[in-house]
């Protein structure tokens, strides 16, 4: 049976915001945006913005939750960096400028030059780091889908809905879930997952997504989702006994 074929058989369910979300295992990814030591660690670029990146860690232990569910359930997992070449042509100048920062980015920080790829506050954190069947897409800009071929491995891949997790909320997380939507993905945010330097920011931000009916999509947490994707592993693994 190929993936579409199981599409339209093996849907379950998972608890969210405004309504339980239908899913398949086979259509479905979970996507890691941006968990860098540059907006999680002391040193790197969220820090040097001045913003306070304890407010981050919390989403630390969850995400590794899910991306150990995510690993045992087979799913399709994804995760993205911001960042630049060494040279930073493809970063606007405008990006560049922001801020009058004393350090910004491609400048020498506590962990190499800022926001530049290779360099260590680039990296994923070492607690969610990616395997090497893993897809790493790099990408300059806030949206994951601008400038990179994630839409082009997410379709080769049959996927439908997106599970949302990574920092920060108002900012590259948010603005994901609205490309991915145009696009045609179903996206779930996780809110234990996501994280904002500002508290206000990260409920606004989850409220945003799912008013209207869910007019970007749906909220839930880790432990629904973690529920959910093992509760189908089991399910196929009991077909699979059965056969
Ligand atoms: N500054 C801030 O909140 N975020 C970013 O610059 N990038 C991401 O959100 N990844």
């Amino acid at each position: 049976m190929d993936a579409l074929n199981q599409s339209e058989t093996a849907v379950q369910s998972i608890d969210a915001v405004p309504y339980p979300l239908a899913f398949n295992p086979v259509t479905t990814a979970l996507l890691l945006i941006d968990m860098q030591r540059d907006f999680l660690e002391p040193g790197g670029f969220g820090d040097m913005l001045g913003n306070d990146v304890s407010l981050l860690r919390s989403t630390i232990e969850p995400c590794r939750a899910v991306l150990q569910a995510a690993r045992q359930s087979a799913i399709t997992v994804i995760h993205t960096r911001e960042g630049h070449r060494p040279d930073l042509t493809d970063a606007p100048p405008s990006k560049l400028a922001r801020g009058h920062l004393e350090t910004g980015i491609g400048d020498e920080g506590p962990m190499g030059r800022v926001l530049v790829r290779g360099q260590p506050g680039h990296e994923i954190i070492p607690e969610l780091s990616p395997t090497d069947n893993e897809p790493v897409i790099d990408k300059p800009g806030k949206g994951a889908f601008y400038e990179t071929d994630l839409h082009l491995i997410l379709q080769n891949r049959h996927i439908r809905t997106l599970i949302v997790c990574g920092v920060t909320t108002e900012v590259c997380v948010h603005t994901t879930v609205r490309e991915a939507n145009d696009r045609g993905y179903e996206c779930l945010v996780l809110a234990d997952c996501v994280g904002s330097y500002f508290p206000e920011f990260q409920h606004v931000a989850l409220e945003m997504i799912v008013a209207q009916g869910g007019i970007f999509g749906w909220v839930s947490d880790s432990k629904s989702a973690i529920s959910a994707l093992l509760n189908q592993q089991e399910q196929r693994l009991s077909i699979v006994d059965c056969t």
